[in-house]
């Protein structure tokens, strides 16, 4: 990696951060920030004149002993003082003069009193009231820092997918309003379905490059511009979230799609191929030498290598350039290919909508049937429904798919799977159903060992139709329980029971490799709202979005059955 000026001035600044903390004498301090500046703005490279054998630059205030340390971190690009000083201070506390309000002195105290060497120390100091109690940080200096300790964290954050869509989308539609702008697309983990996104990655093209960037400069959710150059930039919208915008020439297009769409990991396999031919992939197109062969579409990127289009979810180098390769990619599962929903509450329990109007938002989806799955008396919290408030649903059910056109309710409940693996109402009650859906709700820390057996336990049981949300994963705040899917994944094969994946972009779960280990098993999934609301159903473009990333085809999904084809399958599980 070749050194530039700002390779140095980073470096100096580095080294009066770390000298500041350490109580370093002001002069000594400043004489490095100094430094820093002064290469940072010296208009020639100081790497490049020294390579030319020139000799070092005569620079304003530096004398010989910083000038030799420049000369050492151009030429080699390491500093012996910076390495002492890192090896004295861990590198994370320059991380903490970030935060406002603290300066070396307040990070040095920090350090020495606390132990606070990372932003989540440094939140977790101020949440339990550690930092009001040194000299000089009052309770609302704590307040302050704490809040910007997680503004600064969650910079390195992952965004579900419905918060990212939301941000992109009014982007989108700013960037398309531009004059001269032709397209516009969002490419990178966000076309791929991925459950979460770090950042994204969006491509446009443009006569003049130039002025989508003075107008993404102008946009009014960007709160800071991190680079910027004439065809691409990099910018933090108010929410953090990251927003890496490149624009190429129309005839660049398909070539820069593919590149940023991504996985990094399928590019990298693609090239491989492209060399073994001959041919070079790039942002910009395909090439044979000087010659460009293909770019303005992403069809004529993958034709040059005589492969058909894969679809962006399933571009993780799991297989996808083999199964192309071989005329054998799936035919991914659309969301109009699903017929029902098998997952949703009202009302009754923790939903916010009556049975009539989860009933008309179904239909207004598309959908022929909807089951009504509330959840049972041992979930208190989510007033779960007992034996007696059962019946009474039902009746309630029957009374009003009397009066529905288009959409018939399924009787359903989503009842708790007990700690030894029991379910939460009697055989007799559950028998009255056209299925039921078995979750776990609590005791999320078993060892695998007996979580397992609790599920394959309950999957056993007379009446149990479709384990819901089988991994228990909350996305950003809990982990998946431990258990053996593959197991359960086994287990339900043998059964006859289904798997769902839950759409909530929370969940999506089961997750996408459990999604393709299910089908190579033969198990169907279900992909279902667990709607709470009318807006929910809503919900299940993210379910369609993960299950093809599991590479599901319509027959390996449930409820892309009619209602009439759906019926026995339910049946069946229902002893
Ligand atoms: P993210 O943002 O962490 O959710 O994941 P991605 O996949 O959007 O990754 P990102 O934003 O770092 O880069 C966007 C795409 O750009 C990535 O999917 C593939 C491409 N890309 C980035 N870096 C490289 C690289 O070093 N080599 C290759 N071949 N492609 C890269
Ligand atoms: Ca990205
Ligand atoms: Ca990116």
């Amino acid at each position: 990696m070749p050194v530039h000026n700002a390779d140095i001035a980073a470096a100096f600044e580095e080294i009066a951060d770390l000298l500041e903390i350490q109580g370093a004498s002001p002069f000594r301090v400043r004489a490095y920030r100094n430094a820093s500046r002064t290469v940072g703005e010296f208009g020639r490279d100081i790497r490049s004149l020294l390579e030319s054998g020139e000799s070092f630059p005569k620079l304003p205030g530096i004398g010989a002993d910083l000038a030799a340390k420049i000369h050492e971190f151009a030429t080699t690009g390491k500093s012996e003082l910076l390495a002492s000083l890192r090896a004295q201070l861990p590198a994370t506390v320059t991380t903490l003069l970030k935060v406002p309000g603290l300066g070396p002195k307040r990070v040095k105290m920090l350090h020495e009193a606390l132990h606070v060497d990372t932003l989540a120390q440094l939140s977790a100091a101020a949440r339990d009231g550690r930092i009001r109690q040194l000299p000089g940080f009052g309770e609302k200096t704590e307040r302050s820092i704490l809040d910007a300790a997680q503004t600064a964290m969650s910079r390195a954050q992952r965004f579900k997918l419905p918060l990212a869509a939301q941000y992109v989308e009014a982007l989108v539609a700013y960037l398309k309003a531009i004059p001269d702008v032709g397209q516009v697309a969002v490419a990178g983990s966000f076309r791929r379905m991925r459950e979460t996104v770090g950042d994204l990655d969006v491509v446009v093209t443009a006569t003049d490059p130039g002025r989508v960037m003075a107008a993404l400069g102008d946009y009014d959710e960007v709160a800071e511009i991190l680079s910027s150059g004439p065809t691409r930039a990099s910018v933090v919208l108010r929410n953090a979230l990251q927003i890496d915008v490149r624009v190429v020439a129309q005839d660049s297009y398909g070539a820069a799609l593919h590149y940023f769409t991504g996985s990094k990991a399928h590019n990298i396999a693609l090239r491989r191929l492209a060399q073994a031919r001959g041919l070079k992939v790039n942002e910009y197109g395909v090439f044979r030498g000087a010659d460009r062969i293909a770019g303005a579409t992403e069809a004529s990127v993958y034709a040059c290598l005589d492969l058909p289009f894969i679809p962006p979810e399933l571009r993780e180098n799991r297989g996808e350039i083999e199964a192309a390769r071989a005329g054998r990619l799936p035919h991914l599962i659309e969301r109009t290919d699903l017929r029902g929903d098998l997952h949703a509450h009202t009302v009754a329990s923790d939903g916010r909508n009556s049975l009539a109007e989860m009933a008309q938002a179904a239909k207004a989806a598309g959908l022929e049937y909807l089951a009504i799955t509330e959840h049972s008396q041992r979930l208190t919290v989510a007033k779960g429904l007992d034996a007696a408030a059962l019946g009474a649903h039902i009746e309630r059910m029957d009374r009003l798919n009397e009066q529905l056109k288009g959409l018939t309710l399924l009787k359903g409940i989503e009842v708790d799977i007990l700690e030894d693996g029991s379910l939460d109402l009697p055989d007799d009650v559950l028998g009255q159903l056209d299925l039921v859906v078995g979750a776990v709700h609590g005791q999320f820390s078993l060892s695998s060992e007996k979580q397992t057996a609790r599920i394959l336990r309950a999957m056993n049981h007379p009446h149990f139709s479709i384990l819901a949300h089988p991994s228990g994963r909350l996305l950003g705040e809990r982990e998946a329980y431990e258990v053996d899917m593959p197991q359960i994944i086994r287990e339900a094969k043998r059964r006859g029971c289904f798997l769902e994946l839950d759409a909530r972009p929370e969940r999506l779960d089961l997750n996408d490799i459990y999604c393709q280990m299910a089908k190579a098993e033969g198990v169907l999934v279900s992909i279902n709202s667990d709607a709470h609301s009318t807006l929910d159903f809503a919900n299940l473009r993210y379910g369609i979005g993960q299950a093809r990333r599991g590479w599901l085809e319509k027959a390996d999904v449930l409820n892309t059955r009619s209602l009439k084809g759906i019926r026995p399958l339910l049946a069946a599980t229902m002893g």
